[in-house]
This record gives C-alpha cells, sequence and structure tokens, in this order.
C-alpha cells in the first residue's frame, strides 16, 4: 500500500468515525435530555395542577347549576312555565326549584324531563300511572329526571345530574292534559 492509499484509507476511516460521532452526537443530545425532561415535565405539571385546582373549577370540577322555573296560569288562563328553555353544562350538577304560582284545584304541576322529542309520549304514558305515581313513568331510559307534584302555592326542588352528551331534551309536565301547553326544551352544552 503506497502512501496515497494509507492517506486515503485513513480519511475514510476517520470520516466514518466522524459520522458515527455525528450521528451518536445527533442522538446524544436528545434521548437523554428527553428521558430528563419528562420526569421533570411531569412533576411540573403535577405541581401546576394542585395549585390550579381552586382557579380552574370549570375544567375539574363538576359545575353546578341553580335554576328556578315558575309555573303561572288557571283554570281561565292558559298555564304555562315561565321559561321555554333551560341551558346547562352537560355533566352539570342541576338544582332545580319549581315555584306554582298557579291558583285553582287543577293548578297541580311538575317537571319532567325527557329524551329529545318524548315529552308527549311520557306525558300520556304519566297520565296512566296516576297520582300515586306523581304521573311519572317508571321508564329510566325516556325519563331522565322528574319532580314530584307541586300544589298551588308550593315549591317543589329535585337535583339531578344533566346528561353527558350535549344536544337538545325535552321538559314537560305530566298531570293530566297538561303537556300541551306546560313544556320546554333542556339544552345541554
Ligand atoms: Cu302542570
Amino acid at each position: 500500500m503506497n502512501c496515497l492509499a494509507k492517506r486515503r484509507k485513513q480519511l475514510v476511516k476517520h470520516a466514518v468515525a466522524l459520522g458515527a460521532a455525528v450521528l451518536f452526537a445527533g442522538c446524544q443530545p436528545h434521548s437523554p435530555e428527553q428521558e430528563q425532561e419528562r420526569p421533570l415535565a411531569d412533576t411540573t405539571e403535577l405541581a401546576q395542577a394542585d395549585t390550579a385546582t381552586p382557579a380552574q373549577p370549570d375544567s375539574l370540577l363538576q359545575s353546578v347549576e341553580e335554576i328556578t322555573l315558575h309555573t303561572v296560569g288557571d283554570e281561565q288562563n292558559i298555564k304555562h312555565f315561565d321559561k321555554d328553555t333551560i341551558a346547562v353544562k352537560a355533566g352539570s350538577l342541576v338544582k332545580l326549584s319549581l315555584v306554582n304560582q298557579g291558583s285553582g284545584q287543577s293548578m297541580i304541576h311538575n317537571i319532567v324531563f325527557t329524551r329529545n322529542g318524548k315529552a308527549t309520549q311520557v306525558a300520556l304514558a304519566g297520565e296512566k300511572v296516576g297520582a300515586p305515581g306523581n304521573y311519572v313513568p317508571d321508564d329510566t331510559v325516556l325519563v331522565l329526571a322528574s319532580s314530584p307534584l307541586a300544589l298551588p302555592g308550593q315549591t317543589v326542588s329535585i337535583e339531578f345530574e344533566a346528561p353527558i352528551e350535549p344536544g337538545f331534551y325535552d321538559f314537560v309536565c305530566t298531570y293530566p292534559d297538561h303537556y300541551k301547553h306546560m313544556r320546554g326544551v333542556l339544552a345541554v352544552k
């Protein structure tokens, strides 16, 4: 092997070594840093989550929706709820008070939350159940929540969890014949 050939071989060797060094250097900063950064980031996130809990309750805690609904009307005037839409956050705890401001013997009301488009079906099934069952059918699929009956001047309160699935649901009074006027929409966002 002449001198030039030897030199070339050395250069190639050197280049290979250099390439390997570059490759190694290319990898080196990544893996150890990532390995080191991950636990650090995790610790930081945990620390942030701990301290952020009171500051960002919406993302971490169940929200509470307090709603008061009034019923108005008497035998002569069409009875109805004072709101035709109730908007709540998905999965929130809904605390609802139903204030019966109606007067007259048939001004007995409740509020029943149902699947979308099922208010009439639930109300008609409720009529068959009658007063002993608060005019609410025993149907856990169609009925999301229901209140007891409120006599004129009475207030009844219920708590229930809003559906997790955003969308529109119905509410209705299932006292006989009231479903025609006493109904509205529960908008879950
Ligand atoms: Cu009613």
